[in-house]
């Protein structure tokens, strides 16, 4: 990465799923110094603001099983045209969650500007299910499956095309939560999984080097970072939602991310699931700006 012009997206949003508390995530990282942070780095920052999120919560949609389905695809739209018209000025787009459903609109706002769209999904959770395999009816469960276009139609279909991704061009890395639907898609699409047994045996910086192999075998023509602070062992960012322990260390989170710095394939990014009501003095804010902070370039020396 060269030095850039960063657009940062805030989308105070926790509709995805049940816990309150992750809407303040764009907030708490923000005050954890995000913009000081990457403008420290030599790069043009220019904070967006938030995205409007509907106050109203109703739980349960009628006619669905998804909770808050119509907020959620509101929500979504919105995302999907800025980080769009973000992209089309050529800027980074940096967006700030808010729970991971909102990778629904950031993938939609993307994905028609690339003829061949990577992803890597860092994540303890695969996001893989759908109203029929979801355990929890929350949409932040789903945004990789409504991505390649398996879920709600409405949600599929945000910006009117689908699917966004190719299965093929998927790279999970940190799962250890994967529920039984989940795994068969993974297997029938044949999505790339890293989870914490591969990290554990092959060593993170071999993941790393085998994920960015496989997007230039691939011939990606840009590659989208989704983080979900989750995909860290809780011992490092307790302020999220569904933490899982067994998880990836900071220190091989930060060598993720410095790896992708030096790789230069990473075209606009996201990170979610930040719940400060969780958190303990706001370290997983903090976390997710140091995380900011290896992958647009701080170097330790
Ligand atoms: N797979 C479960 C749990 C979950 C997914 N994403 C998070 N938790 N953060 C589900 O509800 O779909
Ligand atoms: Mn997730
Ligand atoms: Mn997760």
């Amino acid at each position: 990465m060269n030095k850039l012009n960063v657009s940062i997206i805030g989308v105070p949003m926790d509709l995805g799923q049940n816990r309150r508390g992750v809407d303040m995530g764009p907030s708490a990282i923000r005050y954890a110094g995000v913009v000081e942070r990457l403008k420290a780095l030599g790069h043009t920052v220019k904070d967006e603001g938030d995205i409007l999120i509907s106050q109203t919560r109703e739980e349960k949609s009628p006619n669905t099983t998804l909770r808050n389905l119509e907020q959620v695809i509101e929500a979504n739209t919105a995302l999907a045209n800025k980080v769009h018209s973000v992209v089309t000025e050529g800027e980074f787009p940096l967006v700030l969650g808010g729970d991971h459903s909102i990778a629904i609109g950031t993938l939609a706002g993307l994905s028609d500007q690339y003829e061949n769209l990577g992803v890597i999904w860092y994540d303890a959770h695969a996001d893989l299910n759908t109203a029929e395999t979801s355990p929890s009816g929350n949409i932040h469960g789903m945004p990789l499956a409504v991505s390649i276009g398996l879920g709600h139609d409405d949600l599929v279909n945000i910006r009117d095309f689908a699917p966004k991704i190719k299965p093929e061009n998927i790279v999970i890395i940190g799962a250890r939560s994967v529920d039984p639907g989940e795994r068969e898609l993974i297997k029938e699409k044949g999505i790339k999984v890293f989870s914490m047994h591969e990290i554990d045996k092959l060593g993170m910086t071999e993941v790393m080097n085998q994920t960015m192999a496989y997007f230039l075998e691939r011939k990606v023509d840009g590659v989208h970072l989704s983080l979900d602070l989750d995909g860290l062992d809780p011992l490092y960012t307790p302020g999220v939602g569904t933490p899982v322990p067994g998880g990836i260390s900071y220190r091989e989170s930060h060598l993720a991310m410095e790896m992708l710095y030096s790789s230069h394939l990473i075209t606009s990014a996201e990170f979610v699931e930040v719940n400060p009501i969780l958190d303990e003095k706001n370290r997983t804010a903090d976390a997710a700006v140091a995380l900011m902070g290896s992958l647009f370039g701080e170097s330790l020396i």
